[in-house]
């Protein structure tokens, strides 16, 4: 058990235990602590599923990453948004058909889970009904599972969540912490599934007007110290959580280069961390020409993810895997070097 820094936090934890001794061992849906799957990783030829071997069919020289990276992988989750709106990648995989093939592409290209959303939460957009988000997500959650993916669910909502998670969703990725839908604890408590509390300080259509801090980092920090604190003593259990401190939201552009040179501020609440930098707009000149496309900071992106996972980030949240699980498998085999 970690501690949470502050004496609150702490007899809010304490409370937690109580209650989970009282109601006895619950669901676990995923391992969040366990080490990521390290998959076959060849320095020197490409990923083929085939331990050892290079896409030449030769073996790898130079050795693998395998069992001699940390426990400590970052994990990547691969953004599957099945919408019609959402900033980058917005109808291209609103079909089911498209949307199972992306999956798969996701994967292929190293994403360790797939993060299936229905709901754009880009700057200005309009909720969009359940039922909708249903129709869009469910079937697709359910035939990525049935293909042995790990899938996290992107919602808001619990009861997209619940039936998730019902389906085999292992984690629910929820960028409101569980604040947006009172009901969503419930859901998460009761699973034990995987739970992404995202920094929140409102839906997207007052995001900027939300964005108003002195100092962006401790802020951030303190209000996703609280939200977790919330979190446990309504029974939600510490090993189920991810911290994100939220990039984009209710954060201007700089104000999120400050939260990325923050992160050890995070790290030490003590909780896994999330860090999804993937295409958004602060990064619009860096690494990119100003006004070039969200596809376009995908580098940018990958240099966001080689930073996190060098400070132990327990995950990064990308749109294309293959430049950040490049830049992962370097860092694997620069570890794997050390004496
Ligand atoms: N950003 C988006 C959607 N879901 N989930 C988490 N945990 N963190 C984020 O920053 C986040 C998210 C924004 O839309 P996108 O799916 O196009 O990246």
């Amino acid at each position: 058990m970690t501690d949470l820094p502050t004496r609150r936090s702490r007899r809010l934890a304490e409370v937690s235990r109580a209650r989970a001794a009282a109601a006895g061992p619950p669901t676990v849906a995923i391992d969040l602590r366990a080490p990521a799957p390290v998959p076959e990783i060849v320095v020197g030829g490409r990923r083929d599923g085939a331990s050892g071997e290079t896409a030449e069919g030769g073996t790898a020289q130079g050795g693998t990453a395998q069992g001699s990276t940390a426990s400590d992988r970052t994990r990547v989750m691969g953004i599957l948004n099945v919408t019609p709106d959402s900033f980058s990648d917005g109808g291209l995989h609103q079909a089911y058909d498209a949307a199972v093939a992306h999956a798969r592409d996701l994967v292929a290209a190293g994403a360790d889970i797939v993060d299936v959303g229905g709901e754009s939460t880009r700057p200005g957009a309009e909720r969009v009904p359940v039922a909708v988000e249903q129709e869009r997500v469910l079937p697709v959650v359910r035939q990525l599972v049935a293909e042995g993916i790990t899938v996290s669910v992107d919602t808001m909502n619990a009861s997209t969540a619940e039936r998730a998670v019902e389906l085999g969703a292992a984690v629910v990725n929820d960028v409101s912490g569980g604040l947006a839908d009172p009901d969503m604890v419930r859901v998460v408590r009761d699973t034990g599934t995987g739970f992404v509390v995202m920094h929140w300080r409102g839906h997207s259509d007052r995001m900027h007007r939300n964005a108003e801090y002195s100092h962006a980092v401790e802020e951030v920090r303190r209000e996703v110290e609280l939200r977790v604190a919330e979190l446990i003593v309504l029974g939600v259990r510490e090993e189920q959580v991810v911290i994100d401190p939220g990039l984009g939201f209710a954060k201007r552009g700089a104000q999120n280069w400050e939260i990325l040179a923050g992160y050890e501020r995070f790290a030490s609440i003590g909780l896994p961390v999330l860090v999804a930098a993937s295409r958004k707009r602060f990064l619009d000149g860096v690494g990119s020409a100003a006004g070039a496309t969200p596809a376009e900071r995908d580098l940018a992106t990958a240099a966001i993810s080689l930073l996190a996972a060098e400070r132990g980030a327990w995950g990064v949240r990308v749109h294309d895997p293959a430049p950040t699980r490049a830049v992962l498998d370097v860092w694997d085999a620069w570890r794997a070097a050390r004496p």
